[in-house]
């Protein structure tokens, strides 16, 4: 039976944007919405866990000082106003991210373009989707993703590009793998330089050189040309600018021979992809960041949408192009022009739509030209440009590259505000004023996610202290402003519905224009119908856009974009970056779930076997990885660990490690920031590194309640049940008198073979025993102890017998399932042991993949590993 209260809201993490039905007791998958369907991910399944999160930012504060909300808003109005009188609009800046909602981003919008009169908004999405905004407006003359979901279910043949998939969006990869259950004639290619595990699941996976994608593409129309196979009917009525690629792949370098070469693939696989995209009625690509992040991301989403056009696999049901939403509202921002060459509503700063817009606001002032890109803009800040930056729901200071620039930026700048709902997220440290924002769950507006769908985040949860939503922040500093400026409020919303039917009223001017993104119709919506809203797709009068073949651009035409393949070779090592599949970004919203914080449990540098001998590389010991560009000189220890998924030299590290987790071991303090030229979007995949082995004299670990513990050149935290895992290792031997002692402790040292080991206690009530709070072991090698098992000793009554026991227990497995906590060594045992041979053997067994269903593809992966065996063993 539903629980009492049930409210309908959105998945605050990524851009599939699952519905939930959550109250304070519950939070499950939304059966009604049409994203999902009921089903929800790991991340999603562990929502009620995240929301227990320590250290929530209450109050407002200035340096430290707790002050009220009018006192804060003052302030911030007064440095802006002051910033704009002395050194001009553009001496003021906002950040913020395809995280808020659809009213805090239109809020937040109108204040910088409209009042303080300059551009220089921009948000993480930067570093996301600006690529692929870029390829769309090149290509179709707006930022409109042409596909749906269901067309997934209509297709002869899904291409994923630079998209782990089965980690980043596991529940539309669920859906994909419901569709090759339904149709077994369904191909999957995955083109990704690493074997991931969306890529092991795939019929055909091409392990291109690292941004290859453009050589392959080309290459791709190359062979349909060479082959009679363009879509000429199609090409003639629908699309401009096709003479220009046909010169371009004329090149030798384009024949099927040449770019398998050059990609390091078999030309029989490159073959097999070019026969199957030009033969199946019907072809999905879907592509995210292996396509966007890259020095040439903007030409390699125009290639993509190329290779659709010329077959006229696109605005047909099951074909098309689909750039992946990263974030819940990546796509509600662009819908309001939150990136800084955006205007509005899909406009830019042409002088006819500056001029719509300030009309519709009846502001005092209107930006006219695009304002400063992320990179750009930390730049700008470095060099003294921006006195007052606003940064909003983003931790710039670990997920921008050359982080080490940016917080030196922070460091100096006159006037720095951050809006979080934690005061431990990295970029809070260097704010003079920070705002305590309602979080997921206490706040309430509207996101949109990769399909167009408009869903309503809802309130379900009373906000602590006193955080407030982002839009009503930024209303109090907006109505300051136009006191100063002396100018009517624009900022006079008394809820979210009133921002929502000004943001859709401003869509009317896009009524009678090429623009598709048009949702006046709710511009008059009452209360309630905003209340209740239900999920919505735009375009509001088609089942997709460009269904009739007329697309956004002047002449209705699309566009082909002449793209140029690279010719450089890289022989270096390069780093790879990207995600985990159980947390989330820069880990505040997930760090802190244990069975979250399982998963990837080190800053891990991912390396093949072979290359990794090559230089002295051993797994479980340390390395150091600086970046080889000059602009940064700072140097990171990770963990080495082998995967055979990755080959030559190519390294894989997560971009989550931050704050309290393990702020040293950030993976962009390497990484440098090169862009793309037109999108401004950062190449964190491909940075050249180096690589070497670091001699550590000491491994530590402790398990335990939280304490201070000493200084280490390497330490990471984990988060588990009832207490926190910390790694360290030190270039110096780590001596036991370095462990301070606190009152009422008492501690057993003793010396093992090899190294030492510590056993804190301390007398509880009138126990005869004392209780374990913590237990330290220390040694010159890597330790290899079971965390699991002194975790479990923690809370304990002390009985030194135990310890030691379980102390020399070595771990040997990986956790596979999250929900359930099944590893790799329980799978396999229920294998080996049990006779289990189907998933659903295993998971009658051990219930591993039966709630979230994420860790299916690894545990299938296993099952596959001893078919295999078995097979070559007949
Ligand atoms: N678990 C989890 N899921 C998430 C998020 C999260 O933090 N955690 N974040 C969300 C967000 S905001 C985003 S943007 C998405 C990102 O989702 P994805 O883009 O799917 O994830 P990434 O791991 O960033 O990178 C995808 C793949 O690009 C590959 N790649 C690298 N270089 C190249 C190349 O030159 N060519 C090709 N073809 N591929 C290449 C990498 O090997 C990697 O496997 O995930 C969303 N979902
Ligand atoms: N090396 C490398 N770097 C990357 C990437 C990569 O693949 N490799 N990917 C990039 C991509 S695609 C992305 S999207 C970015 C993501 O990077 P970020 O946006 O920097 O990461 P988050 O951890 O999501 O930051 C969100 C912040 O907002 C806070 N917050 C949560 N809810 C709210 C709220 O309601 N209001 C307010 N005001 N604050 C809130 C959180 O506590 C957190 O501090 O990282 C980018 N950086
Ligand atoms: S796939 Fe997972 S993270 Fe993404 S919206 Fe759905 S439940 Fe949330
Ligand atoms: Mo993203």
């Amino acid at each position: 039976m539903m629980a009492v209260n049930k409210i309908q809201s959105t998945c605050p993490y990524c851009g599939v944007g699952c519905g939930v039905t959550a109250n304070k007791d519950s939070i499950v998958g939304d059966k009604q919405h049409p994203a999902n369907q009921g089903a929800l991910c790991v991340k999603g399944s562990a929502l009620k866990e995240s929301l227990a999160m320590p250290s929530r930012l209450l109050y407002p504060k200035m340096k430290g000082r707790e002050i009220s909300w009018d006192q804060a808003s003052d302030e911030i109005a007064f440095r802006i106003h002051q910033a704009v009188i002395n050194h001009g609009p553009d001496s003021v800046a906002m950040y913020v991210s395809g995280q808020i909602l659809t009213e805090d981003y239109y809020v937040a919008n109108k204040l910088m373009k409209g009042y303080v009169g300059s551009a220089n908004i921009d948000t993480n999405s930067r570093l996301c989707m600006s690529s692929a905004v870029a390829a769309h407006v090149r290509a179709f003359g707006e930022d409109v993703v042409p596909v749906n979901y269901d067309d997934i279910m209509h297709t002869d043949l899904l291409v994923l590009v630079g998209a782990n998939t089965a980690w980043t969006h596991p529940v539309l990869f669920r859906r994909i793998q419901q569709a090759r259950e339904n149709n077994p004639e369904l191909k999957l290619v995955v083109i990704d330089p690493r074997r991931t595990v969306t890529a092991e699941q795939a019929d055909l996976h091409l392990a291109i050189e690292n941004d290859g994608d453009v050589l392959l593409y080309n290459g791709l129309i190359r062979f349909l040309i060479d082959n009679d196979a363009l879509n000429e009917s199609f090409i003639d009525a629908s699309t401009e600018g096709f003479s220009e690629l046909f010169n371009e792949v004329k090149s030798e370098r384009y024949t099927l021979e040449s770019v398998a070469r050059s990609l390091g693939l078999n030309t029989s696989d490159v073959g097999t992809f070019y026969r199957w995209f030009s033969n199946k009625p019907k072809a999905l690509t879907l592509f995210c960041q292996g396509v966007n992040q890259s020095e040439t991301g903007v030409d390699k989403g125009n290639a993509i949408i190329n290779a659709h056009l010329a077959c006229g696999k696109i605005g047909k049901q099951g074909s098309g192009p689909f750039s992946l939403t990263g974030q819940p509202n990546a796509m509600g921002g662009r819908e309001v022009g939150g990136l800084a060459n955006q205007l509005a509503v899909h406009r830019g700063f042409d002088v006819e739509s500056v001029r719509l817009v300030q009309e519709f606001w009846q502001s005092p002032s209107i930006a006219n030209k695009p304002g400063l890109k992320a990179v750009d803009l930390f730049d700008a800040v470095e060099a003294g440009k921006i006195k007052v930056l606003w940064v909003m729901a983003t931790n710039p200071v670990v997920s921008l590259p050359n982080s080490d620039q940016v917080r030196r930026a922070l460091e100096q700048c006159e006037f720095v505000v951050v809006s979080d709902i934690t005061e431990q997220s990295d970029v809070a440290a260097y704010a003079d004023l920070v705002l305590p924002a309602a979080g997921w769950g206490e706040k309430q507006g509207m996101v949109t996610n990769s399909e167009r769908r408009l869903s309503r985040q809802r309130a379900f949860l009373p906000a602590p202290g006193e955080a407030k939503p982002d839009w009503w922040a930024i209303t109090q500093v907006g109505q300051k402003l136009c006191e100063k400026l002396d100018c009517e409020s624009g900022f006079e919303f008394k809820s979210e519905a009133d921002v929502f039917r000004e943001f859709a009223g401003l869509s009317s001017i896009n009524t009678h224009s090429h623009y598709l993104f048009d949702l006046s119709k709710f511009a008059s919506i009452s209360d309630d119908e905003y209340a209740t809203w239900q999920p919505t797709q735009w375009p509001l009068d088609s089942e997709a856009p460009y269904r009739d073949g007329v697309f956004s651009t002047a002449s209705g035409k699309a566009q082909f974009v002449a793209v140029k393949a690279l010719v450089e070779a890289n022989h270096g090592w390069w780093l790879n970056t990207g995600r985990q599949r159980d947390q989330w970004h820069t880990m505040t919203r997930t760090g802190h779930v244990a069975k979250l914080a399982a998963g990837e449990v080190e800053p891990t540098i991912y390396v093949n076997k072979l290359s990794a001998e090559t230089i002295g590389l051993k797994e479980g010991y340390c390395a150091a990885l600086r970046s080889v560009s000059d602009e940064s000189d700072s140097c990171i220890f990770v963990k080495v660990k082998f995967d055979d998924g990755l080959s030559g030299k190519q390294l894989f590290m997560s971009m989550h490690w931050a704050g309290r987790y393990s702020a040293q071991s950030q993976v962009n303090r390497t990484v440098s920031s090169i862009v793309d030229p037109i999108s401004g979007q950062p190449a964190f995949k491909s940075s050249n590194v180096h690589i070497a082995p670091v001699q550590m004299q000491s491994f530590g670990l402790y398990v335990g309640q939280e304490r201070d513990l000493p200084c280490s050149d390497y330490r990471s935290c984990q988060v588990d049940d009832g207490g926190i895992v910390v790694r360290f290792a030190n270039l110096t031997a780590l001596d036991k008198s370095m462990f301070a002692i606190n009152q009422g402790e008492k501690v057993f040292r003793w010396d093992l073979p090899d190294g030492w080991m510590m056993v804190i206690g301390r007398q509880t009530g009138n126990q005869p025993l004392m209780t374990v709070t913590g237990v330290v072991l220390v040694s010159p090698q890597p330790l290899e102890q079971d965390y699991n098992a002194i975790t479990s000793l923690i809370g304990q009554p002390l009985s030194l017998n135990s310890i030691i026991s379980i102390a020399g227990e070595k771990a040997q497995s990986q956790l596979v399932c999250s929900c359930f906590r099944v590893t790799d060594k329980q799978i396999q045992n229920a294998i080996e042991q049990d006779g289990c041979v189907t998933l659903n053997q295993l998971q009658s067994k051990l219930k591993c993949g039966s709630n979230c269903g994420s860790c299916v593809p690894e545990v299938n992966k296993i099952l596959k590993s001893y078919q295999t065996i078995a097979v070559s063993k007949a």
